[in-house]
C-alpha cells in the first residue's frame, strides 16, 4: 500500500521546487522517496526524476504534431497518459515497495478542477492500492489582495471537489510574503479562514459593483468549512517537517524507521514486509495519533518568523548554520583522526574551521 502525494497548483507555485525539496528531506531522514514527474513540458526538472511522462509522450512533439497550442497540447498530453495509463503503471511497479511516491503535475488549473483526465489517472492509482493526499500549492502572496484571496479560496475549493482526495492547501513561498507589503489582516485570519466577513469592506472598496457577489462566494466557502491552509517555505526544514507531518496525518501514514535508528523494545515489526505493513506503535502514537505542534506550526509563529521578526530570525538561523558547519567539519576531522589511528599510512586530518 504505497503512499504519496499528488502535487497540484497554479503555474509558478512552486510544485517543483517543492517536490526536490521533499526529496533531499527524506533523504536525509532515510524515508524512500520516489518523484513521477507527470509535467510533460517539465524540461529542467530540479529532482531525481524516477519516472518522467516525457519518456511517453512530449508536449513539443504534441504541439507541432497537431498545430495545437502549449495549453491544448498540455490536455492532450494528459487524455493520452490517461489512455496509456499501463504505461505508468508498469514503471510504478518497478519502484521499490517503500517508496513515497511524489507526482508532479503540470501548473495548468484545469487538469486539477475541471479537466477529466487526471481524476481519471487519480481514481485508478488509488484503486491499485495508492494512499494519495492532494496538496495544493498557491503562491502566498494571494492573500495580500482581499479579491486574490477569495479567487484562491474558490479555486483550492474546486480543487478539493473535483480530485475527490484528502486535501491540504498550502500558501507557498511565504518566506517571500514581507516583499508584498503589509497584510490586512493577521496570517492566521487567512490561514484559518476564519471570519470573511470582514473582508466587506476591503472587497467593496476594491470592487464596488461586485461587492455583493464577492460576499456571496466567501459565504458559501465559509458554509463548507473545509478550505483552510497551511504554510510552505520550502528552504525552512521546520517548515517542511510541519507540512510533512500534516500530508501523512491526512493520509494515514505512518512512517517505520529503519531499525538503525533505534526504537523502544517491542514497538516495530521486525519482519521483512513492505514499512507500510508493519506497525510502530511508536511512530503510530508520534506521528499519526500525535498533536500537530512544533516551531511552524501555528500561523502565529510562521508570521513572526516570516513578516514580524523576519530579521532577527534570518541572524539567528545564520548563527546556528555556522556552528552546524563547524560541528560537521568537527565530526568528519574525528572520523578521519580514528580512520588514521587504525590506519597510521592514511593522509592527515584536515584542520577544522574552529582551529582555523
Ligand atoms: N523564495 C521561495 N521561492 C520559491 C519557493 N518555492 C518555489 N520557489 C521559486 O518559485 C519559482 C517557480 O517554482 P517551480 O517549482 O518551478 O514552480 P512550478 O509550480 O513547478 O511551476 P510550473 O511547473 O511551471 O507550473 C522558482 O523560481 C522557485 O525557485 C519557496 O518556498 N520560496
Ligand atoms: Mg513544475
Amino acid at each position: 500500500m504505497p503512499f504519496g502525494e499528488v502535487v497540484c497548483g497554479s503555474p509558478g507555485s512552486g510544485k517543483s521546487t517543492y517536490c526536490y525539496g521533499k526529496h533531499q528531506l527524506f533523504t536525509a531522514l532515510n524515508r524512500p522517496i520516489a518523484i513521477v514527474n507527470l509535467d510533460p513540458a517539465n524540461e529542467n526538472i530540479p529532482y531525481p526524476c524516477a519516472i518522467d511522462v516525457a519518456s511517453l509522450i512530449k508536449l513539443e512533439d504534441v504541439m507541432n504534431e497537431f498545430g495545437l497550442g502549449p495549453n491544448g497540447g498540455m490536455l492532450y498530453c494528459m487524455e493520452y497518459l490517461e489512455a496509456n495509463y499501463d504505461w505508468l503503471e508498469d514503471r510504478l511497479k518497478e519502484l521499490d515497495k517503500d517508496d513515497y511516491v511524489l507526482f508532479d503535475l503540470p501548473g495548468q488549473v484545469e487538469l486539477s478542477t475541471n479537466h477529466p483526465s487526471v481524476k481519471n489517472i487519480i481514481k485508478k492509482l488509488t484503486k491499485s492500492g495508492f494512499r494519495l493526499a492532494a496538496v495544493h500549492l498557491c503562491d502566498a502572496h494571494y492573500v495580500t489582495d482581499a479579491s486574490k484571496y477569495v479567487s484562491v479560496l474558490m479555486l483550492s475549493l474546486r480543487a478539493m471537489l473535483h480530485l475527490e482526495l484528502p486535501h491540504v492547501n498550502v500558501l507557498s513561498k511565504i518566506d517571500l510574503i514581507h516583499q508584498y507589503g503589509d497584510l490586512d489582516f493577521n496570517l492566521d485570519f487567512y490561514t484559518e479562514v476564519q471570519d470573511l466577513s470582514y473582508l466587506e469592506n476591503l472587497l467593496t472598496q476594491q470592487s464596488p459593483r461586485y461587492a455583493a457577489l464577492n460576499m456571496a462566494i466567501c459565504s458559501l466557502v465559509e458554509d463548507f468549512g473545509l478550505v483552510g491552509f497551511e504554510t510552505l517555505a520550502v528552504e525552512d526544514k521546520q517548515s517542511m517537517l510541519h507540512l510533512t507531518h500534516v500530508i501523512d496525518k491526512a493520509t494515514g501514514c505512518v512512517f517505520v524507521p529503519p531499525d538503525s535508528v533505534g526504537q523502544p523494545p517491542d514497538t516495530v515489526d521486525a519482519s521483512d514486509k513492505p514499512s507500510t505493513q508493519r506497525p510502530n506503535t511508536y511512530a503510530l502514537m508520534t506521528s499519526a495519533a500525535g498533536r500537530i505542534r512544533g516551531p511552524r506550526s501555528d500561523a502565529r509563529d510562521v508570521q513572526e518568523r516570516w513578516i514580524d521578526a523576519r530579521e532577527e530570525w534570518d541572524a539567528w538561523e545564520k548563527v546556528q548554520w555556522r556552528k552546524e558547519g563547524v560541528q560537521v567539519q568537527e565530526e568528519a576531522a574525528r572520523q578521519k583522526s580514528k580512520i588514521r589511528e587504525r590506519n597510521p599510512a592514511a593522509p592527515p586530518a584536515e584542520k577544522t574551521a574552529s582551529t582555523t
